[in-house]
Order: C-alpha cells, then sequence, then structure tokens
C-alpha cells in the first residue's frame, strides 16, 4: 500500500483510530497527519481521536487534534482507519462510512479489514510501523520518525514482546537515523510516571495476590482506590507489565472497577498461556501474550472465571 498513491488527486483527508488511543495509535495517526501535511499543503487533513494522554504530547501538533468530531466535510475523498477496524473508530465511525474511499491499517488478529483498501498485518508489531512501509522514506523528518518510533516502542513494549521481529527492528534503526532524542521519547513514553501513578502502582502491588502455585498473580484496583489516588484509567498502564515481572509467574491479571460490578481486565502472559484467546472468550481480543477484556461480576467471580482457562493453558490441555 502507497500513501501517496491513495490521496492522489484527494482535496481532503480524515485520519482516526480507536477510541481511549494508546501510544501506537497516536502514533500511527500522528505520522501519517504528519506525513500528509508536510509533503501535501493543498490538502485539507483532519485527524480525530479521543483525548491523548499527557505523555503521548510529546509528539509534534496533537494540540491540532479533533477531539469534538466537528467538521465541516461532509464526505472525507479518502478516510484512514489506524491501528482498528471501523467498529472501534468511535465518534469517527460515521466519517469513515460517508467517506469516499475507505482505507484500513491494522495489525490486530481479529480485524479482517473493514475498508475498501486494506493492509492488515497481524504480526506486525504495530499500525505505526505498517504506516511507515506504506510512506516514501525520501519524504519522512525527525517529527514523523519520533511518531512512528513512540508507536513502536509502545506496543513492543520497548521492544520486547514477541511482536518485536527483525523487520521491526530494521524500521526502528531506519527511524533514528532521522535524528531525533530516542532515549528521552522513550524515558518520556514508557518509563517516566506520575506521582500518583507510582502511588498507584504501588498499591497494586502491595495488594497483589499470588495464586495457582505462584503461577499466576492477580491485582485489583477498585474505583474508590482509583478517587483516593485521583488517578484515571491511563494512569494504570504498565502495572500489570510490572505485575508479571514477579520471579515464577506465568500469567498476570490486572483489573480495575469501571463501573458497578464491570472490571477492564488485563492480562500478561511470559508464553504458556494464550491470553487473547482467553480474552476472547469474554468479548475482548488482544495478542497471544497481551490481551484485555471487559467483564461483568464481582472481583471474585471475575478471577475464578479466569483462572479455569490459565490453568488449563498452564497444564498443557489446550496444547
Ligand atoms: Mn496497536
Amino acid at each position: 500500500m502507497r500513501i501517496d498513491e491513495l490521496v492522489s488527486g484527494a482535496k481532503t483527508v480524515g485520519i482516526s483510530g480507536h477510541i481511549r488511543p494508546d501510544g501506537d495509535c497516536v502514533g500511527s495517526n500522528m505520522a501519517l497527519y504528519l506525513y500528509l501535511k508536510k509533503n501535501y499543503p493543498e490538502l485539507r487533513v483532519d485527524v480525530f481521536l479521543e483525548q491523548i494522554p499527557e505523555s503521548y504530547k510529546i509528539i509534534a501538533a496533537t494540540e491540532e487534534v479533533n477531539h469534538d468530531y466537528k467538521t465541516d466535510v461532509d464526505s472525507y475523498d479518502v478516510f484512514f482507519a489506524l491501528d482498528c477496524g471501523k467498529d472501534r473508530l468511535g465518534d469517527a465511525e460515521k466519517f469513515f462510512d460517508a467517506a469516499k474511499k475507505k482505507v484500513n491499517i491494522d495489525h490486530h488478529i481479529s480485524n479482517e479489514g473493514t475498508g475498501d483498501e486494506n493492509y492488515i498485518v497481524s504480526t506486525a508489531s504495530s499500525a505505526s510501523e505498517l504506516v511507515y512501509n506504506c510512506l516514501d522514506k525520501d519524504k519522512l523528518d525527525a517529527d514523523i520518525a519520533k511518531a512512528i518510533y513512540m508507536g513502536i516502542v509502545t506496543d513492543t513494549g520497548v521492544f520486547k514482546y514477541s511482536n518485536t521481529s527483525p523487520d521491526t527492528m530494521k524500521v526502528a534503526a531506519d527511524l533514528i537515523g532521522y535524528g531525533f532524542e530516542f532515549g528521552e521519547l522513550i524515558d518520556h513514553v514508557f518509563y517516566e510516571k506520575s506521582y500518583v501513578q507510582n502511588q498507584i502502582l504501588g498499591r497494586a502491588l502491595l495488594e497483589s495476590m499470588l495464586i495457582m502455585d505462584g503461577a499466576c498473580i492477580v491485582s485489583v484496583v477498585s474505583r474508590q482506590t482509583m478517587d483516593f489516588y485521583m488517578v484515571s484509567s491511563s494512569d494504570l498502564d504498565g502495572i500489570v507489565s510490572q505485575l508479571l515481572l514477579t520471579t515464577g509467574t506465568e500469567c498476570a491479571v490486572f483489573m480495575y472497577e469501571i463501573g458497578s460490578l464491570e472490571y477492564k481486565v488485563s492480562l500478561r502472559s511470559k508464553g504458556k498461556v494464550n491470553v487473547a484467546k482467553i480474552a476472547e472468550l469474554f468479548g475482548g481480543g488482544g495478542h497471544a501474550r497481551a490481551a484485555g477484556c471487559t467483564m461483568n461480576g464481582t472481583q471474585h467471580d471475575i478471577i475464578n472465571s479466569l483462572t479455569e482457562y490459565i490453568e488449563r493453558d498452564l497444564k498443557g490441555v489446550n496444547s
């Protein structure tokens, strides 16, 4: 897929990604936005995203993102859905549906392609890596490279998850050649935490429990605790990964309350447990080692439901 060919002749282009944007969503959206603004100054380009977490605002032009989903364009000539299928575009889905040409670039295995033109590679590290593949390398600059790099870094856990391939590293190598402070970027978007983020992390670790003879670690944060520390869901990023760093664990479950008897559940695995399959059973999805879903019930009900499947994988029943 070539972006330059797709926008050839277009006057208006819209871009959006999934609700509750993560680093890859912001990175891929901003990279494409910056690329089009830089190389096609005549083109009207709008990028629509929900509120962007503060740490991702290190990327250029994030203040130009349209958060209220209001536009005077009835039907975009081209509309890009990045890092999701059209069903997860939230308020931008109507723009996608109305667009003259719909383009979908994604790396989620559950996405079969929801555009007229689709570039879906489930083995790719990130949507950002796929966007990079579609761009003309001679038309990039440091700001665009930095946005793509951020998407790759966040979706690979800094080149650590199994979705990191030799191709990913080659793309990353090319990107740092454009010249930006990649060490500072990684610290800022990945390792640095606000004071309250560190507090809630500490609280989640303190209250975690080892189950299944230490093979699985579980932690739950209630709405009340979130309110006490005045944290939002994005402040909880990284907790589940830290839980999985506990020696001897194969699987980590982190959940936080989003409503009455309703929890957002994050699952991580070192490999023996396929957490994507488990999340899918409960209407969620993701990757074999990192997945999530929303579940209803008391925290004990939810843990019991999950542990049945985790245990099955640990005993190798499914393999
Ligand atoms: Mn992604």
